[in-house]
């Protein structure tokens, strides 16, 4: 790390250089304090300009000193250089982003190259911003706007930021040399007031809050955010000052920003698995996508979402004009929720190239296998592929659970093939589990991973066990719930726990919703192979016809048109036989429960060696199956709960 400055005609150039992203820790805020104090005191200095080396400005405060003391603060940093004799000027290139934004926030100019980005995302940690971005930002830009970049997560490029008064001007050329000229003639005006020093109007606050609130979904720090700004436009700055930093000091402490932050560093590292950062991917341009159904069809968008050409192939006309029909109404789905232009959803299917039978898919880069769950079928279509993709095409199975050792018993060279489990919709969910056989090269592993990198995935390396990371833990969510069941909870205060929890829906209320039979027939296909599989309460319910809200009754009742779950006496006296006992829970019990059973079959699947990392586990039960983020996910809540016993 280092902190630099030069002099360039009476103005002091400073550049801070700390990679990968210039984060502002202690050794850089120490140093620029230093600066500070010097640069005021150095005749031969008439104003400052700030910058970062590299590709970037400066990245926001070093999030890995959250779990460590408070030491040298960045407000007060900051205040010293709103504070000083001489005027500093931040010339902002790449990103400015929290505490990097809140510290050119305390420069008296603010300067940027075309293209770069200013933000305040704390809130994606827990936090809000804690370095006077919530007091400064309205007093330069405008209320209504600060609300919308500290707490709705708006981050402004170069011409809007100029627009809006947060930039002062856009350096087309060398950014530095045009912040050096900038600053010699901004000496020669009266200096503008700085933003402490400003006043901000007040907004509907109501109306904010509760746009706020409804967005959060429970996240603390979004409404936190927001009375930290309107304290200070109500009560001055010095008042919205230490507001803000009270409620960032309790938020840094809080459990839900250490889970956020877990998920934070968990994230960045997916898509860059340390054995692979030396082996360069294969490049992908077309892809072949076998089969047009829910999951082919969502996997075709996805790809055609990150620009790449696809083929859609289906084994008859009729398949394949049912697959192009769903890709239509999936575009035309994004296009109702506002995701996308019409324009930008014509492209998108104009770029996929419907046909029938899998010659089609010769000259594709990688084929991704999305048909019927059967072994059968897909050793059929990848003997074909094998036969007629190019030897050095990657080729892919969705499969959610057969073994991919299996299904790519025919192929010739089997080193590259894997599997990629995508999440239905495939253009919607994060999560995809990289299932590499032993055969799988890194080559092509590495390419599986930048492809998910292009897709905006978030992937997870998969060893093969029976339904890998995610319907593993799955199965032992729901069966650890049924266990409940046994002991005469009802399903409705479990599914209601468990919303309480965070989750958007109980375990009971989605098999409802996905189908009992689904693991009904995994279990009677377990029993047929000869293993003890005990029978559950889930089996008495589908062989008495209840498989959920598609037969009109599973666990819950429903009426025709109503997805609505109402408890039902019916389903309650076909499980009777297997429940013993009146079993009561409380609500948080219920869930340290369920969640201690997914903990418990992570800790198995990382002693197995499926799952490379605990993180890793959380990622898929955030990402894939609903976990709350404020939680951080089964591995990390109940390690922070046995740290904490
Ligand atoms: N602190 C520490 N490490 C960070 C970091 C940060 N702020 N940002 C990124 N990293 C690590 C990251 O984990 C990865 O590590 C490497 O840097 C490259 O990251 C007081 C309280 C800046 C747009 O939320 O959005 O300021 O995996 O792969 O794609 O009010 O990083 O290599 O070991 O993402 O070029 C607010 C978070 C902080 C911005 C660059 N700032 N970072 O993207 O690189 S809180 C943020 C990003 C704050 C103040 C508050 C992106 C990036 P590794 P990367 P990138």
């Amino acid at each position: 790390m280092t902190v630099t400055w030069e002099l360039r005609d009476r103005i002091a150039v400073i550049i801070i250089a700390n990679p990968p992203v210039n984060a502002l820790g202690k050794a850089v805020r120490e140093r620029l304090a230093t600066l500070v104090h010097d640069l005021d005191a150095d005749t031969s200095i008439d104003a400052v300009v700030l910058a970062g080396a590299g590709k970037l400005f400066v990245g926001g405060a070093d999030i890995t000193e959250f779990d460590g003391p408070v030491e040298a603060p960045l407000p007060e940093l900051i205040a010293a250089i709103e504070g000083s004799a001489k005027p500093w000027v931040a010339a902002i290139h790449g990103v400015a982003l929290g505490g990097g934004l809140e510290l050119a926030l305390g420069c008296r100019f603010r300067v940027a190259a075309p293209g770069a980005t200013l933000g305040l995302p704390e809130v994606n940690l827990g936090l809000i911003p804690g370095a006077g971005g919530t007091q400064r930002l309205p007093r330069l830009i405008g209320t209504e706007t600060a609300v919308a970049v500290a707490v709705e997560k708006l981050t402004l490029d170069t011409f809007r930021a100029m627009k809006v008064g947060l930039v002062d001007r856009v350096i087309d050329g060398p950014l530095v040399d045009g912040a050096v000229s900038f600053a010699k003639e901004a000496l020669a005006r009266p200096l503008p007031p700085p933003a402490s020093a400003r006043n901000a109007a007040a907004v509907d606050w109501d109306a904010a809050d509760a746009r706020i609130r409804k967005a959060a979904k429970g996240l603390s720090a979004p409404p936190a955010a927001l009375a930290a700004l309107r304290h200070g436009i109500e009560h001055g700055f010095a008042a919205g000052i230490a507001l803000e930093r009270e409620t960032f000091l309790r938020l840094r402490a809080s459990e839900e920003s250490a889970a956020l932050r877990h998920l934070f560093f968990a994230e960045r590292a997916a898509p860059r698995p340390a054995d692979l950062r030396q082996v360069s991917p294969k490049p992908i341009a077309k892809v072949g996508v076998v089969g047009g159904g829910t999951m082919g069809s969502g996997i075709a968008a996805a790809l055609r979402g990150a620009g790449l050409a696809v083929t859609l192939s289906e084994r008859d006309e009729d398949a394949l004009a049912r697959g192009m029909a769903t890709l239509s109404g999936i575009f035309d789905a994004a296009v109702k929720r506002g995701l996308v232009s019409v324009a930008e959803t014509t492209e998108r299917f104009a770029g996929v190239d419907g046909k029938v039978g899998l010659e089609s898919l010769r000259d594709c880069d990688l084929v991704i296998e999305a048909v019927f769950e059967d072994l059968a079928v897909k050793q059929d279509v990848f003997a074909e592929l094998g036969r007629i993709c190019r030897p050095d095409a990657i080729l892919a199975t969705n499969t959610s659970y057969i073994d991919p050792r299996e299904i790519a018993r025919s192929l010739q060279n089997p080193g590259r093939f894997l599997g990629l489990h995508f999440f239905s919709p495939a253009q919607v969910m994060k999560l995809l589990e990289i299932i590499p056989t032993p055969d799988t090269t890194p080559e092509t592993l590495a390419t599986a991973f930048d492809l998910a990198r292009r897709l905006g995935k978030v992937p997870v390396r998969s060893g093969i066990c029976d339904g890998f990371i995610g319907n593993r833990i799955l199965r032992r969510y729901r069966g650890e719930a049924e266990i409940l069941v046994r002991q005469g909870l009802s399903v409705a205060a479990i599914d209601s726990a468990m919303r309480a929890f965070g989750f958007a829906m109980g375990p009971f209320e989605v098999q409802d919703l996905s189908g009992l039979d689904i693991s009904f027939m995994q279990r009677e296909a377990a029993r047929a192979r000869g293993e003890e599989v005990a029978i559950q309460p889930g089996d008495l319910l589908v062989r008495a016809g209840r498989k959920g809200q598609k037969t009109g009754g599973g666990w819950y009742d429903y009426v025709a048109g109503d997805r609505t779950p109402r408890p039902s006496d019916t389903a309650a006296k076909i499980i009777a036989p297997l429940v013993q006992g009146q079993g009561d829970l409380a609500a948080d019990k219920i869930a340290e429960r369920l969640v201690g059973a997914m903990a418990a079959e992570g800790e198995a699947i990382l002693a197995e060696g499926i799952a490379a990392s605990p993180a890793d586990i959380d990622l898929v039960e955030v990402h894939g199956y609903g976990f709350p983020r404020s939680k951080g996910g089964p591995m990390f809540l109940t390690a922070r709960k046995a740290s904490s016993t």
